[in-house]
């Protein structure tokens, strides 16, 4: 199983949305590994959006994930980055697909909602960033054995 880090950012939570976004992730069979509501310091920011760094979006980028509560959180499934990303759709609101969440509930390029890691290793940075070892929990949803068909040893 694969780990994910999301953010739901600050255009979310103050939207209300915070708890329909988690729902689709929650239904769609992702296990909620870590969860919590923080301000995100501008230095830690800088450091999640260093790749970004020198863009003319930079600086409001920061601003607007610096600006308000976020909530942060590992979900964890077979694929789950690429899945994640999937159900986020394309980064621009207006551009996302019917059916993600930028699609059905964004219309901005920039408060596009929802931060997903874009490949494993953003992953591990990530959950590393944003949560110690110890709020990684450790917990078997009894559901599971109903999410993934374990029967054949592979995970199907
Ligand atoms: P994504 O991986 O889909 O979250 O998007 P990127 O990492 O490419 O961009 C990070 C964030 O920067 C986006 F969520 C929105 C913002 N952004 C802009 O505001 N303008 C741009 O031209 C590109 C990205």
């Amino acid at each position: 199983m694969q780990r994910t880090l999301v953010m739901l950012k600050p255009d979310a939570v103050h939207r209300g949305l915070a708890g329909r976004i988690l729902a689709r992730f929650e239904a769609k069979g992702l296990k909620i590994v870590a969860l919590k509501m923080a301000m995100m310091d501008r230095e830690t920011a800088r450091r999640h959006y260093a790749r970004h760094k020198g863009k003319d979006f930079y600086e409001p980028l920061i601003r607007f994930v610096t600006s308000a509560p976020v909530v942060f959180v590992v979900l964890e499934g077979k694929g789950a980055v690429a899945l994640v990303r999937k159900m986020m759709g394309a980064t621009f609101g207006p551009e996302a697909e019917p059916g993600t969440i930028r699609g059905d509930f964004g219309v901005s390029n920039r408060f596009n909602l929802v931060h997903g890691s874009d490949s494993p290793e953003a992953a591990e940075k990530e959950i590393n960033l944003f949560f110690r070892p110890d709020e990684l929990l450790d917990w078997q949803p009894v559901a599971l054995p109903w999410t993934y068909d374990f029967s054949t040893g592979d995970v199907v």
